[in-house]
């Protein structure tokens, strides 16, 4: 199970309505606020999410027999495309959908085939492929191009690199787009001794790999290159300065897979937002998901904190939430649960409230809005930021690891966590996020706290 795209909308309906009967007692003008400011911005987030969510658009393009179609199965992790067809008469672009059923998402894949067949330089059919390759790139807006080539024949290809090189400089001229491109070094066992294999344990395979990316990457290509693993530079690298973003080099032998997550984290990761999410999901990447999860917790968490400019203070911090619960329940989905209430209920009854069985969606709400209780207090938007943000790493904690923590002790971990030094090693971006969010929560809550020692003093007096 993962995000279905008609629950998801269903789940928004119905948010809609529980919005309404916790605001049931405010005044209208507070009521409007909320609903444009807090209420609004969160739905159209998960609209966005899945709205918007397209199938990601993968172009292959190389020589007949270095590995396009077995490459495409590798990623799908199923056969989806035939593996050693005939070698194509005449150049010709190939789309079909990969569906992947129970994720409920699908990839385009745009074959192009036999392009690099015929473009020796003195081929008059070069015009041809080139067009052909053109006008597919065109037509189809590939979110991510795959050059793939064989990794013993790459030092006799300079010139479908060239080729592309030309091409790429006519889409870029004509449309001003450029559409990042990965080489993948295909058939990665074959070089040198094929027994030798994987790289990990043959230092002599590894050191032929890092030969063939050092020379695509200095003498073909020229480009600044950043590996992918500091300790395995055989694995790739990515680049940012050329049409090529990235070379990584795999083996898309079914039984022998090697190195294909780097791949196609590297895709991932130079694909739009809406197309991002159908090409995790289809994988069930967690880590992948989960990053989607954190991203939308920091979302939410800054529009909850849009309740500390209402008009009118708000006393109550229940208001939020119908915000929380669809947080909740997308995580949830994120996680691979269905888009349900017994997602949200399952959360609760984890984090140690007590819901029925037979209860609704509604009462699931008022349970929720009883894990933070904070009333009587002039909700700041710190505190509404706060409060979000412990739910939704709660939330994102149980599902995606099965670690019930309670609301109440994340608030304490985010200080905790401020004194981790463990923190500054990590290197990716969203953990960098992280860790700014966490700050300003943590001086939110000094200040939070602040001041609320100094109203309750001023009461003392
Ligand atoms: N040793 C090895 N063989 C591969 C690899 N990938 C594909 N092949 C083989 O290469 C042949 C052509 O593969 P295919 O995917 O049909 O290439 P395409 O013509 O580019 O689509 C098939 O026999 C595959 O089994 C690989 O990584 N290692
Ligand atoms: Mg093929």
């Amino acid at each position: 199970m993962a995000i279905d795209k008609e629950k998801a909308k269903d789940l928004l309906e119905s948010i809609d309505e529980i919005f309404d009967l916790f605001a049931k007692g405010l005044n209208e003008e507070t009521k409007n606020f909320l609903k444009k400011a807090v209420m609004g911005p969160a739905i159209e987030e998960i609209r966005k999410l899945v709205e918007d969510a397209r199938p990601p658009v993968l172009l292959v393009m190389g020589r007949s027999g270095h590995g396009k179609s077995s490459i495409i199965n590798a990623l799908a992790g199923k056969h989806v495309a035939t593996v050693n067809d005939v070698k194509p008469e005449t150049p010709e672009t190939i789309p079909y959908l990969v569906t992947f059923e129970e994720s409920f998402s699908t990839w385009q894949i745009i074959d192009t085939r036999g392009i690099f067949e015929t473009t020796k330089p003195t081929d008059s059919s070069k015009e041809d492929a080139v067009s052909v390759l053109k006008n597919s790139i065109l037509k189809y807006s590939p979110d991510v191009i795959m050059h793939v080539v064989s990794t013993p024949s790459t030092r006799n290809l300079s010139n479908d690199f060239d080729v592309y090189n030309e091409i790429m400089a006519e889409v870029k001229k004509e449309h001003s787009v450029s559409i990042p491109t990965i080489l993948v070094l295909n058939k990665a066992d074959t070089i040198g001794n094929p027994r030798e294999w994987p790289p990990e344990e043959n230092a002599k395979k590894a050191g032929l790999l890092l030969d063939v990316i050092n020379y695509m990457t200095k003498d073909v290509l020229n480009v600044e290159r950043t590996p992918l693993n500091n300790n395995f530079h055989y694995r790739g690298f990515t680049f940012n300065d050329s049409n090529y973003v990235g070379i990584i080099p795999v083996c898309s032998l079914e039984d022998d897979l090697w190195n294909i997550e780097s791949l196609s984290d590297l895709i991932g990761n130079n694909l739009s937002e809406e197309a991002k999410f159908d090409f995790f999901q289809a994988l069930k990447r967690k880590e992948q998901l989960r990053k989607v999860s954190s991203s939308l917790i920091k979302r939410f968490t800054g529009i909850a904190s849009g309740i500390g400019s209402t008009p009118i203070p708000i006393a109550d911090i229940a208001i939020l939430t119908p915000l929380q619960l669809l947080l909740i329940t997308i995580i949830g989905g994120l996680s691979g649960r269905e888009i349900s209430k017994e997602t949200a209920h399952e959360y609760l009854a984890a984090a140690g409230v007590n819901v029925g069985a037979a209860i609704g969606i509604r009462e699931g709400a008022r349970q929720l809005s009883k894990l933070i209780p904070v009333g009587g207090l002039v909700i700041s938007g710190s505190i509404a930021g706060a409060a979000t943000y412990s739910i939704g790493k709660s939330a994102e904690a149980y599902f995606f690891y099965n670690k019930k923590v309670k609301v109440k002790d994340i608030k304490k971990e985010i200080k905790k966590e401020m004194k981790d030094k463990d923190l500054d090693t990590e290197k990716n971006e969203v953990g960098k996020e992280d860790k700014e969010v966490k700050w300003k929560l943590f001086k939110f809550n000094k200040k939070d706290n602040k001041e609320a020692k100094k109203n309750k003093d001023d009461n003392k007096l």
